[in-house]
């Protein structure tokens, strides 16, 4: 296979690009990568997705492609499809959203007329951008009504109140999934309200689904959601792609609302990528990796909450946490997201539940362990990342202090290679 794994060609045709990767590899060799949505893919699915399926289109689905040539294509796909279904035991699969957000809005605009209701959880509280907030197209297409959590009862929800709102707003889609809630949630609670109700059971398992993958968290799918969406690029490992899995009698309407309906060509590169990605999630090992991650994030949660540092949700159930930096600091989120980039930890802002702070300046960070784990970082690690992190926002206008911390946290990176590079 021709694939130009190493970057000598692009360094002798294109040295602007070239010296960006080139640093952008060293920033991830150097730092400590704690995003919770991101993550080192394997060597296998870089390649993959850096093939020449790069160079085919393929409109359709196997066996019913509007153009020819598709006989190692449509073998990409049906990989990609099965191992899918397999892996997540569900009915059906489609691998050809582009990305998070196209994947759900295939879904509301299969189930959904334009004003119809949909049940999401709120955006501060955990939801998704995705999930109806006002700035999006789909917020301003569809009727989003949001949920909130209890964040002095350990961000649960309440179903009763879920319940009444159900009754009273008749959604068509009851979502739940989340992008910055570090709790686990009670699939068979809101099937249950869904199924009084009459609406369709969907959820947003982008964050989790290599957990799901590697049985160390619920599936949905088990509990009889209709719909599940997952990115591909999170805690999965894989490539940045979405994937629907769903009820076969959704099957059609789901492959339509994707294509034609709101996509053209799918990136045959990345399906293979997703393919190879699916099977490395299927060996055993992955069920250790996957576990190694909630491991990890108990361990970081501790450190935090032994030091009196403020966790909404008081914990984590999974690989997540977001931590109220006012109230532990007394630093917006803003402030502390670039102190740890001076200390080579990498975090996100992040709002807290009803955050009286507006989003570029929140009152908190969130932060995760799928990335660390990956490079085989465990508790022991997380435990001197911890103190870096309680360290480095204590004394967060010390600059000669910082520099000496990120002297520390670059030599144990040093000990942990990122794969691919
Ligand atoms: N932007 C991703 C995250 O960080 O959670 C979700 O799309």
């Amino acid at each position: 296979m021709n694939v130009i794994k190493n970057l000598k060609l692009l360094e002798l045709n294109d040295l602007e690009i070239y010296s960006a990767i080139n640093g952008e590899e060293k920033r991830e060799q150097q730092g400590i990568e704690l995003i919770p949505s991101e993550n080192y893919t394997w060597p296998e699915v870089l390649i993959a997705n850096g093939s020449i399926l790069t160079n085919k289109y393929s409109e359709g689905y196997p066996g019913k492609r509007y153009y020819g040539g598709q006989e190692f294509t449509d073998r990409v796909e049906s990989i990609a499809i099965e191992r899918a279904k397999k892996l997540f035991r569900a009915e059906h699969a489609n691998v050809q959203p582009l990305s998070g957000s196209p994947m759900n809005q295939a879904v509301y605009l299969s189930f959904c007329k334009p004003g119809d209701t949909i049940l999401g959880m709120d955006l501060s509280h955990g939801g998704h951008l995705t999930h109806g907030a006002p700035v999006s197209h789909m917020g301003q297409i569809f009727n989003f009504v949001r949920y909130k959590t209890d964040p002095e009862n350990n961000g649960k929800i309440d179903f009763d109140e879920l319940l009444k709102t159900a009754k009273e707003k008749k959604p068509k889609i009851i979502l739940c999934g989340y992008t910055s809630y570090p709790r686990d949630l009670d699939y068979a609670a809101f099937k249950k309200v869904a199924d009084e109700v009459g609406a369709v059971t969907m959820a947003d398992m982008a964050h989790i689904a290599g957990l799901i993958a590697g049985n160390a968290m619920k599936n949905p799918l088990d509990f009889g959601f209709d719909i599940m969406t997952i990115t591909t690029h999170k805690s999965l490992r894989g490539p940045r792609a979405g994937l629907i899995l769903c009820k076969k009698k959704f099957a059609k309407q789901i492959d339509k609302s994707v294509f034609p309906g709101l996509q053209g060509g799918p990136h045959m590169h990345t399906i293979a990528a997703m393919a190879v990605a699916l099977g490395k999630a299927m060996q055993p090992e992955f069920k250790t990796y996957a576990h190694q991650i909630l491991k990890n994030a108990q361990a970081l949660a501790q450190v935090f909450l032994n030091n009196n540092v403020k966790l909404i949700t008081n914990g984590t159930d999974n690989h997540m946490m977001v931590i109220d930096t006012i109230k532990s600091f007394n630093i917006d989120g803003k402030t502390a997201e670039q102190t740890l980039d001076k200390i080579s930890v990498t975090v996100n802002k992040q709002t807290i539940p009803d955050d009286p702070n507006p989003p570029l300046k929140p009152s908190g960070i969130r932060l995760g362990t799928p990335a660390a784990t990956t490079r085989g970082m465990q508790e022991i690690e997380m435990q001197k990342i911890g103190a870096w992190i309680i360290n480095g926002l204590t004394i967060y206008q010390d600059e000669n202090k910082l520099r000496e911390i990120k002297k520390e946290v670059e030599a144990m990176c040093l000990q942990f290679p990122v794969p691919g590079i």
